[in-house]
C-alpha cells in the first residue's frame, strides 16, 4: 500500500537540520556527476536553512575503505591510505573551488571516532543476534595466501564462455558470476590459479526489518521515483548480506571469534557509520565535546537528509534504515533525497555515460582552470538537475547559457541598472515616496512576494532546479519592465518617473541577490556588496522588502565576463 507522504520540509528558527551527502570514495577526482549528484543540492539546501534561521550542520568526508581504495592503490604502486588520503586533499580543493561549504570535511580512514563508533554499532548488533555468523565460498589465492575480492579474480564466463571476466559480473552478456559460475579463475594479484575455498562471515537478514523500513519509506520524505524504486526491492525479496570481508583495508571486526581474525568490516556497514562519527569529529572541535552529537542523532529536536546518487538508494533507503533500526538508539533519517545519474553530450558524439576509462569526464580542478568562476558551473548544474530523471551536461549548452542566461539576463540587468542609477541619480537609492508609482510598478513590486513565496515552497520541496528556474524567471520580468519603463527616456521628461523605476529595480536586484545566495553565493555576494549589505547579515526573508531610500548603491560591476569559445578544453579525452 503506498500512503501519500510529506513532500515539504518544515523549517523554522532554531530547528536543528543535519544534513549530509553520499561520502565519495577516496581514490579518484571529482567530476561533474559528483556534483550535481549529491554536493551540490546539499549545499543549496544548507545555505537555505541557515538563511532561513536554522540551526544546520552539513557533513560530508570521504569514505576510505573498501576494495575500490586497493585498486586504485595496486595501480598507482601506493598503499591505501597514501590514495585516500591523496583523493581526500582533492575533494576538498574541488568543493572548496566551487563553494560548497560543509561543516566538516572528514576521512573514515583518519576520523579518530570512525573506528569505535563502528565497532561499538557492529557489536550492539551482534549482541542483539542481529548479525550471524555463516560461511561461504571465496576465491582464494594459495600464492599470496588471502582471500580474494570479486575484482581480484579473472576467468571464464560459465555461460557465453567469454574471457577474462571479473569474479562479479560478465561485461560480455551481463549474468552475474561467483564462485561456481566463474570458470578457470585465476588472481590477478599472483597471476596464478585461484581456489575456492569456505570462510566464515557475519551475516545481517534484512528482511527482519522490512516493517521498519516500510513504515520508515511511508513518512519519509523522498521523491515518488525513489520510494517506488525502493518499494520495488522488495517485491523480490530482501535477502541476508553478508557484513564482514576478508581484506585487510578496512576496521578489523571486534569480535573474539578465532574465525573474525583478520577480517574486517564491509565498507558499506562503516560509510554511512561515517555520518554520526564525522559529526563526533565536528562536535569535538566545536564544542570541545563529541558527546555532544546526541543533539544532531539522538534529539527529538533535529531532523535528517541525506543527499545521494541514484547508486546509493539501496544502501541509504533500505541497509542503512535496517542497520540503525536494529541498533535502535539513533534516529532514522527524515528524508533521503536522490538524484539521478548526469550524462554527457560532446558536439558530435553521441550521449554517454560518464567515465573516467573512456574519457568522458569533467573534472572539477580542470573546469575551474577555465575562468567561467564557481557560479557557472553551480547554475548549469542546477539548470540541468537530473533531479526526477536522467539529464544531459552538454559542455556547449553550458557556454551558450553561461552568457545568454547569466551574462545576458542577469549580467547586464545588474550593470544596466546601476549605471542608470550612477547617472541619472547618484551614488544612491532613490527617495520615491509613494506618489509617482503608478499601477505598471506596483504590479511589479508586489512580484518580489510572489517569487519569494514560490521559491521558498521549491526549495522546501526538494525542486532547486524549479527553484532557481523561478528567480531567473524574475530576472526576464526586471528586464521587461526596465525596457518598457524606459527610464533613460523619462529621464528626459520626468526624472521622478525615472527614480520611481530605478527604485524598484534596484530593490528587486537586491532581492534577487538574496534568494541567489543558496545558488550562486559568489554572484550573489558580489551583486550585495554593491548595496553595502554584507552578505553574511541578511536572512532570508531580506528578499520581501524595498531598499531604504538614500542607501548606498556601487558602480556597475561586470558579473559575467565573456569568454570566448573555450569548448575545446572542456571535449573528452583529457
Ligand atoms: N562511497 C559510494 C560512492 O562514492 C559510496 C558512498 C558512501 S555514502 C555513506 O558513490
Ligand atoms: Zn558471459
Amino acid at each position: 500500500m503506498t500512503t501519500s507522504n510529506q513532500t515539504r520540509v518544515n523549517v523554522s528558527k532554531g530547528k536543528k537540520f543535519l544534513i549530509t551527502a553520499g561520502l565519495p570514495y577516496s581514490n579518484g577526482r571529482l567530476h561533474v556527476g559528483h556534483i550535481a549528484g549529491a554536493y551540490l543540492p546539499a549545499d543549496i539546501f544548507s545555505r537555505y536553512l541557515r538563511l532561513s534561521g536554522a540551526d544546520v550542520r552539513a557533513i560530508c568526508g570521504s569514505d576510505d575503505y573498501g576494495v575500490a581504495i586497493m585498486v586504485t592503490a595496486d595501480k598507482e604502486g601506493k598503499t591505501p591510505a597514501e590514495i585516500a588520503e591523496y583523493y581526500n586533499q582533492s575533494h576538498k580543493n574541488a568543493l572548496a573551488g566551487l563553494n560548497i561549504d560543509f561543516d566538516i570535511y572528514s576521512a573514515t580512514s583518519r576520523n579518530p571516532y570512525h573506528k569505535p563508533t563502528t565497532q561499538e554499532f557492529f557489536l550492539t548488533l551482534s549482541n542483539k543476534g542481529y548479525l550471524k555468523k555463516g560461511s561461504t565460498n571465496q576465491f582464494y589465492d594459495p600464492m599470496k595466501e588471502m582471500f580474494l575480492p570479486d575484482r581480484y579474480v579473472k576467468g571464464r564466463c560459465q555461460y557465453c564462455n567469454s574471457l577474462d571476466q571479473n569474479g562479479d559480473q560478465c561485461e560480455h552478456c551481463g549474468n552475474l558470476l561467483d564462485t561456481n559460475t566463474l570458470l578457470d579463475p585465476v588472481s590477478t594479484v599472483s597471476n596464478s590459479p585461484a581456489l575456492v575455498k569456505s570462510t566464515a562471515h557475519w551475516f545481517f537478514d534484512l528482511s527482519i526489518f522490512e516493517q521498519n523500513i516500510r513504515s520508515w519509506l511511508d513518512t519519509a520524505l523522498i521523491r515518488p521515483n525513489t520510494k517506488s524504486y525502493v518499494e520495488g526491492l522488495f517485491s523480490t525479496g530482501l535477502v541476508t548480506r553478508a557484513m564482514t570481508r576478508d581484506i585487510n583495508w578496512g576496521i578489523p571486526v571486534p569480535l573474539e571469534d578465532p574465525d573474525a581474525q583478520n577480517k574486517v568490516i564491509y565498507v558499506w556497514f562503516d560509510a554511512p557509520i561515517g555520518y554520526i562519527s564525522n559529526t563526533k569529529e565536528l562536535c569535538s572541535i566545536q564544542d570541545s565535546n563529541p558527546d555532544t552529537y546526541t543533539d544532531w542523532w539522538k534529539s527529538s529536536n533535529c531532523e535528517i537528509y541525506h543527499f545521494i546518487g541514484e547508486d546509493n538508494t539501496i544502501f541509504h533507503s533500505i541497509i542503512w534504515i535496517a542497520m540503525l533500526s536494529a541498533e535502535g538508539s539513533f534516529n532514522l533519517p527524515n528524508g533521503v533525497i536522490v538524484n539521478s545519474f548526469l550524462n554527457i553530450k560532446f558536439p558530435t558524439h553521441d550521449v554517454e555515460k560518464i567515465s573516467k576509462s573512456r574519457g568522458s569526464a569533467i573534472w572539477i580542478d580542470e573546469f575551474l582552470l577555465l575562468g567561467y568562476g564557481p557560479d557557472a558551473l553551480r547554475y548549469y548544474l542546477t539548470a540541468i538537475s537530473p533531479e526526477q530523471t536522467r539529464s544531459i551536461y552538454k559542455p556547449d549548452d553550458l557556454i551558450t547559457r553561461y552568457h545568454s542566461e547569466l551574462g545576458n539576463a542577469l549580467g547586464n540587468l545588474v550593470s544596466r541598472t546601476l549605471s542608470m542609477t550612477q547617472k541619472y541619480i547618484g551614488s544612491y537609492v532613490p527617495d520615491i515616496g509613494d506618489s509617482y508609482a503608478n499601477e505598471q510598478d506596483l504590479i511589479f513590486s508586489q512580484l518580489t512576494k510572489k517569487i519569494h513565496q514560490e521559491v521558498t515552497e521549491l526549495i522546501e520541496s526538494f525542486c532547486f532546479r524549479q527553484a532557481q528556474d523561478r528567480i531567473f524567471e524574475f530576472v526576464r520580468e526586471c528586464n521587461k519592465y526596465l525596457d518598457n519603463k524606459a527610464p533613460w527616456k523619462t529621464a528626459k521628461s520626468d526624472i521622478s518617473i525615472t527614480q520611481v523605476t530605478l527604485f524598484y529595480c534596484l530593490s528587486a536586484i537586491k532581492n534577487i541577490a538574496v534568494l541567489l545566495l543558496p545558488f550562486l553565493p559568489t554572484t550573489a555576494e558580489k551583486i550585495l556588496a554593491q548595496f553595502q549589505i554584507d552578505s553574511k547579515t541578511v536572512c532570508w526573508k531580506d528578499a520581501l522588502t524595498d531598499l531604504s531610500p538614500l542607501s548606498y548603491v556601487g558602480e556597475p560591476i561586470i558579473l559575467f565576463p565573456r569568454i570566448e569559445e573555450k569548448v575545446e578544453p572542456l571535449g573528452p579525452n583529457k
